[in-house]
């Protein structure tokens, strides 16, 4: 994470942060108001998918103003609202603020956008009132607004440690971005996603009778998959985070009522990619609350991978990322 504060009198920042895709997934909470996850996570930072956010506090302002994508949304401003509240206690001010966000994205490709909106809502609201919070700090903070906005703070490959308390619940970079050159590749389907809020899955999560197994093993995964990021050890690595979505999605399957996200697309391209692996392609896929599959891949594959994919039917569009750095401060503001 990139922090650069310049003397001005201006309350204004504009920070911008990466989405981030989950190896060793955030499926279930120990403390809904506080986002505590009943277990640790492992993601990295994806180049392609990005938020920007200007945050202005002034005493001139009535009330806050908050725009996302062009849009204002009643549920998403009170989420935020929410969060320059918190911001707002910290610094000890009443100022309200204006809030200009874009993702790169577009909102109806469906995928989510929640970690690195509050991920750059985080460093431009705390930067704007001129708040020196440590990186770990941040990512508490980030936390509390979105759970997975946590794990795009810092760089590249991060662990968010699952905590016993608000203090202990932060995240923190294991390898920087350069660690390892893996092509990630989110698959835009053109079925439609339904998708039905993370919020309300994590809550049934704790109906899954299989959640205590996965619980009970997962903190061997983490060490699992750490080791394997260390060694760069892709066969095994891929084996693990394909294993793990599959697992998640198994209680998503199994919660009261069921929850599936899964589009016949989905079941397609996961058979897909395991026909290419007989044909010796190493290719993995994970799988977030959605239908969408992200194919992951050494670079050195990245060409053939895509050569392949193009058979399949229902893909509107691929976007390539890369591992990425951890959310920066930038001079660019939005207004
Ligand atoms: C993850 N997901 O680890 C998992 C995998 C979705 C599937 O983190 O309620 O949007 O804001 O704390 O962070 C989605 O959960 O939930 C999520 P809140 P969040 O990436």
């Amino acid at each position: 994470m990139l922090m650069v504060f310049k003397a001005r009198n201006e309350f204004k920042a504009t920070a911008l942060a990466y989405a981030n895709l989950a190896f060793i997934k955030y499926w279930g909470k120990k403390d809904e108001q506080l986002n505590l996850p009943l277990n640790g996570s492992i993601s990295v930072n994806l180049s392609n998918l990005f938020t920007i956010t200007t945050v202005e506090f002034s005493k001139a302002l009535l009330e806050d103003q908050i725009k996302i994508n062009g849009k204002g949304n009643e549920k998403e401003n009170v989420r935020v609202v929410k969060h320059l509240d918190r911001i707002r206690k910290i610094a000890g001010v009443k100022w309200k603020a204006k809030v200009v966000s874009e993702n790169n994205f577009p909102k109806a490709s469906g995928l989510a956008s929640s970690a690195s909106g509050f991920a750059a809502l985080t460093l431009a609201a705390t930067a704007a009132l001129k708040l020196k919070l440590s990186e770990r700090k941040l990512t508490i903070l980030a936390r509390l607004g979105s759970g997975s906005a946590c794990r795009s703070i810092p760089d590249g490959f991060v662990e968010w440690k699952k905590g016993e308390k608000s203090e202990t619940s932060y995240a923190y970079s294991i390898f920087p971005a350069h660690h390892w050159q893996l092509s990630i590749m989110a698959l835009i389907l053109k079925s439609k996603e339904k998708k039905i809020s993370s919020s309300e899955g994590h809550r049934l999560a704790q109906t899954s009778p299989f959640l205590k197994l996965r619980l009970k093993n997962i903190s061997g995964k983490i060490a699992l998959l750490k080791n394997y990021l260390k060694k760069k050890d892709f066969l095994n690595f891929g084996q693990l985070i394909e294993a793990e979505a599959l697992e998640m999605h198994a209680i998503m399957l199994t919660s009261n009522p069921p929850l599936i996200y899964w589009e016949p697309n989905t079941i397609e391209i996961i058979k897909f990619i395991q026909e290419m692996r007989v044909e010796r392609l190493p290719v993995f896929l994970t799988i977030d609350a959605g239908a969408y599959p992200f194919l992951i891949c050494e670079k050195k594959n990245e060409a053939a991978v895509l050569k392949r994919i193009k058979r399949i039917k229902g893909i509107r569009k691929v976007i390539i990322n890369y591992p990425s750095e951890g959310a920066e401060l930038i001079d660019n503001h939005l207004f």
